[in-house]
């Protein structure tokens, strides 16, 4: 009969050598996600159970755990309990055309959804009005998203659009450039700006991955053939997932 994740805890317990339990207990969970015993998204069974297994602290277990959550072998949703964290496939980004999240995900054949984080009409901030080049009084639109392709979150995306060229949106069902075409406005040329950034914590919960983790800050602005910007775009990418890709031309 082949071992259990039980019987892994408990041979932990009963060895008497190699350095500081809390290590032992840390090398146990990592080869058993190394192995196999335990698969990206299963959950690790509760700290008390781990710890009544192995006949060790439950503080021993914590230890262990927030180290492995540390090294981004496990993940730790609020109210829900310790996972294997999902290995995700890279993605590869070309830099040289303009395309939508949906676009991109359609065309690799993944399947896409979003959590809306926040959407509505606001007062605009100065650096909102002054970007969007809003007039007195205007309202601007924010469509925040957490987008998940095949299960795994990978971007947090926070847009600006002036009200005046997306009054309603509530009115998106899946794409904001799919909206804009409705009404003409979808960008047909925009300015990309990438540079790194470790995560805090709450965008690290929200993208499954440690705190501190490594990601891509992305900030997109969009225009319309006329010159006029119409989308102010702040994304937060995992760094795990993504390669941007731009092909380069000797100048002559
Ligand atoms: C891309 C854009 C984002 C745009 C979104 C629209 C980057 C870094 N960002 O993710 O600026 O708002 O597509 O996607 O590429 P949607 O039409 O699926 O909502």
């Amino acid at each position: 009969m082949s071992a259990t994740i039980e019987d892994i805890f408990r041979q932990t317990a009963g060895a008497r050598s190699g350095g500081p339990l809390y290590m032992r207990l840390r090398r146990s969970i990592e080869d058993a996600v190394k192995s196999g015993l335990i698969n990206p998204g299963d959950a690790l069974p509760s700290e008390r159970d781990i710890a009544a297994t192995a006949e060790i602290s439950r503080v021993t277990v914590r230890k262990a755990v927030q180290h492995l959550v540390a090294d981004g072998i496990l993940i730790q949703r609020h109210g829900s309990g310790t996972f294997v964290a999902a290995t995700v496939r890279r993605v590869e980004q070309s830099l040289s055309s303009l395309t939508s999240f949906t676009e991109d995900m359609a065309r690799r054949g993944m399947i896409l959804s979003s959590q809306w984080l926040d959407r509505g009409l606001y007062d605009p901030s100065n650096e909102e009005t002054v970007i969007l080049g809003l007039g007195a009084g205007e309202k601007v639109a924010r469509v925040a998203r957490l987008r998940v392709a095949d299960g795994n979150p990978l971007a947090i995306e926070r847009a600006s659009i002036a009200a005046s060229v997306l009054p309603d949106p509530n009115s998106i069902a899946h794409s904001l450039y799919a909206k804009l075409d409705e009404t003409g406005n979808r960008p047909v040329r925009a300015i990309q700006r990438i540079a790194a950034l470790n995560l805090g914590k709450q965008d690290a919960d929200l993208l499954e991955v440690a705190p501190g983790a490594a990601s891509l800050r992305i900030e997109r602005t969009s225009y319309l053939s006329s010159g006029r910007i119409v989308e102010f775009t702040r994304s937060i990418y995992r760094g795990d997932a993504y390669d941007f890709v731009a092909e380069l031309r000797l100048q002559n």
